[in-house]
C-alpha cells in the first residue's frame, strides 16, 4: 500500500455472492482513498475472489483473519492496521454496499469540512426526499435499539448501527480500538462509548451524524433472532460501565477497556 490518506475498511464474511466489484472499485475514484478488505475467516471463496478481483490493484489490500471473529473485531483489526500504516482518516463500510460509495463520499466530505470534527457517522433517517429503503421490521427494531443505546450512552445518537462511519485518526480512536470489543454486533455502540469516555475523550460535539440520502437493505443479512437478543443483552453490559447517563459525574476514565 502507498502512504494512505483515507482507508476504507470493508469487513467481509462469506461475501462471495454479494460482492459487486464494479461498485466497490468506485471507492477508488478519489485518488487519496484506499480499500482494506478484512476477510473474517470466510468459509466460502471470499478471500480468493477478493485476491482475484483486486490482487493487482495497488490501492487495495486484502487482510485475512484465520478464524471468524465477528464484524466488530474484523473492523477493529482493519482500523488498527490502517492507522499503523499512517492513515489520517479511517472509514468502515459494509461489503453489501447497503450504504453506496456516493454516500461514503458525502459523509467523508462532512468530516473533512471541519477540523473540529473527529467522526462523521452515516445515519438512516427516513426524511422526505431521502431514499432510505429499510425493511419495516428492521427499521422498528433498529429504532428501539438505537434509542436505548443513545439514552445509555448519554449522547444523542439517532442511528448507532449504520454500517458507514468515518473517523479522523485521533488519540481517542487509537485508544478506543486498542483492546478487543466485547460484543460481535454491538461494537459500534462500544466504540462510541469508548471514544467519549477514554483517557483523551472526544467531546460529543466532535461527532456528527450525517443523514444519508440513499440506503438500501440488502438481503442476506446473517443477523438472526438469536444475535438480536444477544445484542440487547450485550448493550446493557457494555454501556452500563461507561454510561454518561448512569454515571453523570464520573470523570473520563479508561472506558470499558
Ligand atoms: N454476518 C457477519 N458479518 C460479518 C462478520 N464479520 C464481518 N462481517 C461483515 O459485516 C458486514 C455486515 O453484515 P450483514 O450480514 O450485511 O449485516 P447487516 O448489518 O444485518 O446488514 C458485512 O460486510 C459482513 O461481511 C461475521 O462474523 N458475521
Ligand atoms: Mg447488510
Amino acid at each position: 500500500m502507498q502512504i494512505p490518506g483515507i482507508v476504507v475498511v470493508v469487513p467481509c464474511y462469506n461475501e462471495e455472492r454479494r460482492l459487486d466489484a464494479a461498485r466497490l472499485l468506485t471507492l477508488l475514484d478519489d485518488r487519496r482513498q484506499q480499500i482494506l478488505f478484512v476477510d473474517d475467516g470466510s468459509t466460502d471463496g471470499t478471500r480468493e475472489l477478493l485476491l482475484g478481483l483486486f490482487g493487482t490493484e495497488p490501492r487495495v489490500e486484502v487482510m485475512s483473519l484465520g478464524t471468524n471473529r465477528g464484524k466488530g473485531e474484523a473492523v477493529r483489526f482493519g482500523m488498527r492496521k490502517a492507522i499503523e500504516n499512517g492513515a489520517q482518516i479511517v472509514a468502515y463500510l459494509d461489503a453489501d454496499l447497503a450504504s453506496p460509495p456516493s454516500e461514503l463520499r458525502r459523509v467523508l466530505d462532512r468530516l473533512e469540512q471541519s477540523d473540529d470534527l473527529a467522526a462523521a457517522l452515516g445515519s438512516r433517517v427516513r426524511l422526505l426526499g431521502c431514499n432510505i429503503d429499510r425493511f419495516p421490521a428492521r427499521h422498528f427494531q433498529g429504532r428501539i435499539f438505537a434509542t436505548i443505546a443513545s439514552i445509555m450512552l448519554g449522547i444523542s445518537v439517532y442511528d448507532t448501527q449504520c454500517g458507514l462511519k468515518c473517523f479522523r485518526t485521533t488519540d481517542a480512536l487509537r485508544e478506543a480500538i486498542s483492546t478487543p470489543f466485547r460484543s460481535r454486533w454491538v461494537f459500534d455502540v462500544e466504540l462510541l462509548g469508548r471514544l467519549v469516555s477514554c483517557r483523551n475523550p472526544l467531546r460529543p460535539e466532535a461527532i456528527v451524524e450525517v443523514p444519508l440520502l440513499e440506503w438500501q437493505d440488502i438481503g442476506g443479512s446473517r443477523l438472526g433472532l438469536r444475535a438480536k437478543v444477544r445484542s440487547l443483552v450485550d448493550l446493557l453490559f457494555i454501556v452500563g460501565p461507561q454510561s454518561r447517563t448512569l454515571w453523570p459525574n464520573r470523570s473520563p476514565t479508561r472506558g470499558s477497556q
